[in-house]
């Protein structure tokens, strides 16, 4: 989803949205504790609602955005809870997205392709932290 936003891709985007908006709904809680089931429902059904508007609003990419900050944040709670699967990740930050409030997201790559601006402005952001495993 994050390398359709970085090439302006608004059906990739979409597409992306309905596959994770899926993921989340068939995500299988059985495996994880009661105490964490309980954080990982909370995070996800609010991530679910913003997968499932970017997946809706394909042609709309500002507004894919926008539920693509809010998804990130929720990304970044879940692997702060439950790790990242053995796979460095990336926090990065855009200061640029929303009038200068800035946006982070989670990439895998360690360059920064922003998925905020696009192609408009490609390596605009920084690698805040790195999530090692
Ligand atoms: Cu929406």
């Amino acid at each position: 989803m994050k390398n359709a936003f970085t090439k302006d891709n608004t059906s990739e985007a979409a597409t992306a949205g309905k596959t994770l908006q899926a993921a989340f709904i068939n995500f299988d809680t059985k495996t994880l504790s009661a105490q964490q089931q309980k954080i990982f429902t909370d995070i996800a059904d609010d991530a679910k609602e913003h997968a499932e508007h970017i997946g809706a609003n394909g042609g709309n990419i500002a507004h894919q955005r926008e539920h693509f900050d809010m998804l990130s944040k929720d990304m970044a709670d879940l692997i702060q809870t439950f790790g990242n699967g053995g796979q460095t990740l990336y926090k990065d930050f855009c200061p640029m997205y929303n009038k200068g409030k800035g946006a982070y997201w989670i990439s895998e790559t360690k360059e920064i392709k922003n998925p905020y601006l696009g192609k408009a402005m490609p390596t605009c952001g920084t690698v805040k932290e790195e999530i090692k495993q």
